[in-house]
């Protein structure tokens, strides 16, 4: 129960124990959907990896199932790893990943459901024929370095393509392969894209998505005005997440990223915190892409074999094109609001400078959290100038933390806080002047003092958020479930995860604040936050 695991989660995706990291093949069927994801039957650290299986109507409670794909042929006698779905024409779900063969080489294999009238889709069969792609001396594939396979997509030829994730040498390389009947794959000569100095392309995501509106688009869609691409590697040197938004030109087949678009430390990222391994799908149910993405612990391995279990996945989140085309949106589908319940308010509320206002009345360890800053224009103008050297914004939110004062901000939210503010982890903004009249907001995550154990990795992050303080609030949502805090900034233009451990901000000892401690007060037009119910995730024990 929660007083010996105070860290287990109520609402975030978890199995009952265990090792858990990358989502694999998520994919809708039949109105139910489907995670899958990797995981170690035995144990609390990374291994003996099988795809275990969970189903669900509304994304937010999970029904387990057997273990989907799990080493029974040569081709992933050594391990499944990741991998994604592709729904071939009839409505039949099929399955790409990743075998370790008996000579540990990386290989491509398909498998398939076994009977299509089961909606929860519980056996899957392997194709006879796997593996469908490996390395070779001729393909000069390197055989460490090959996995990950991404949702296919037809092209206007009949010909199905994916890719795999890959490197040569320092190159990180999306692989490009066709075929007609989904079986027979063959490598084109040219990968669809690469980026020199990235290392290993783990887990590439290639989708379009709509230039007007949020609507998801399916990943074989063939419009091609009105739809750009994005292309996302997950890179294994940083284990960070970069994205690109470009244009798929098809009859090269070679994806092209928007000029200044970059797989590196200046590129966009899904989360700037904790967020890796992530995969899209195309909900056909309710047109949206879906993004779910794994949130590793920031505790040791001692603790976690302690504890028995290692791994979450984030809240699943939409995900659209924002009206710049500059940058993808992200918001929490839209079904984790049923499980709000008891809500406090505040409104037009002004948050003094050097104040902590405590926010009463909802489960502190389990909430949801909305609220907007905003400050006044004749203040603005006292805003700190930006080192134009300060680049880094994760740099910044670790040299100015919470507790450093400053002119407009911080100002955000304290949770996971105790009554004494021994542990808190804050979540804030704050607000920089560029020449001219430009001004920068800056998003922190600091766990500095999120707990007393000095056993976890504390790190701080930061994102630049892309709003106009000028002309608009600043908006915050925070998920608080225990162990993470899942921020939203900017209504989902910059998200931080992050992992903490408090000791005694747990339970009823924990806490809910804002806090300012600028130098110039700012106004709350609204706060509301929630207290959260449990979902059912994984009950019923196997
Ligand atoms: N995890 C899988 C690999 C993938 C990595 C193995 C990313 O397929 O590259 O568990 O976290």
């Amino acid at each position: 129960d929660q007083n010996e695991q105070p860290y287990r989660t109520s609402y975030h995706f978890q199995p009952p124990k265990n090792w858990m990291n990358d989502p694999n093949g998520p994919l809708v069927y039949k109105g139910l959907y489907h995670l899958f994801y990797q995981y170690n039957p035995k144990g609390a650290v990374w291994g003996n990896i099988v795809w275990a299986h969970s189903t669900s109507t509304d994304l937010v409670n999970w029904t387990p199932h057997d273990h989907a794909i799990y080493p029974s042929q040569q081709a992933d006698i050594n391990g499944c790893w990741s991998g994604s779905a592709t729904i071939l024409p009839g409505d039949k779900p099929a399955m790409l990943y990743t075998g370790i063969d008996p000579q540990k080489k990386q290989v491509q294999n398909l498998a398939v459901p076994k009977n299509l009238s089961d909606p929860y889709l519980v056996e899957w069969v392997k194709s006879p024929r796997n593996p469908l792609a490996a390395p070779t001396t001729a393909n000069q594939i390197n055989a460490s370095s090959f996995r990950d396979p991404t949702t296919a997509w037809l092209g206007q030829d009949g010909v199905w393509r994916m890719i795999v994730g890959s490197k040569r040498r320092r190159r990180g390389l999306a692989v490009l392969y066709r075929s007609r009947d989904f079986v027979h794959w063959i490598k084109a000569q040219h990968p669809l894209h690469s980026a020199p100095l990235n290392g290993m392309w783990e887990c590439p995501d290639f989708f379009p998505v709509s230039t007007n509106g949020v609507n998801g688009i399916d990943t074989s869609s063939l419009m091609d005005s009105g739809v750009r691409h994005v292309l996302k590697v997950s890179l294994d040197d940083t284990r960070h997440e970069y994205y690109t938004i470009g244009t798929y030109d098809r009859s090269r087949d070679r994806y092209i990223p928007s000029k200044g678009s970059v797989e590196n430390d200046s590129g966009l990222r899904y989360d700037y915190g904790k967020f890796y391994a992530s995969k899209t799908f195309f909900d056909s149910i309710k047109n949206r892409r879906i993004l779910w993405g794994w949130i590793n612990e920031s505790s040791s391995v001692e603790h976690d074999i302690k504890k028995g279990w290692s791994g979450v996945q984030a809240i699943p989140r939409t995900v659209w094109l924002d009206k710049s085309g500059k940058q993808l949106i992200q918001w929490p589908v839209v079904e984790l609001e049923r499980l709000r319940t008891k809500r406090v308010d505040l409104t037009n509320k002004i948050l003094r400078k050097g104040s902590v206002v405590s926010i009463s009345g909802v489960t502190a360890s389990q909430a949801d959290v909305e609220v907007s800053f905003s400050v006044w224009r004749s203040d603005l103008e006292k805003a700190e100038s930006l080192d134009p050297t300060w680049t880094n914004p994760q740099l910044i939110c670790s040299q100015k933390g919470a507790s450093v004062a400053g002119q407009l901000g911080p100002f955000g939210l304290k949770v996971l806080a105790d009554e004494q503010m021994k542990e808190y982890t804050a979540v804030f903004f704050r607000i920089f002047k560029r020449r001219g009249n430009n001004y920068v907001v800056l998003m922190c995550s600091d766990q500095s003092r999120s707990s007393l154990d000095d056993d976890n990795d504390k790190t701080s992050y930061g994102a630049f958020v892309d709003v106009d303080p000028q002309h608009e609030e600043l908006s915050l949502r925070t998920l608080i479930d225990h162990s993470i805090v899942e921020s939203f900034g900017g209504m989902g233009k910059s998200i931080i995860t992050a992992r903490v451990y408090p000791t005694i901000a747990i339970g009823e000892g924990a806490k809910l604040y804002a806090f300012n401690y600028g130098a110039q007060n700012v106004t709350i037009p609204r706060l509301s936050a929630w207290s959260m119910e449990k979902a059912q995730i994984n009950q019923s024990q196997r």
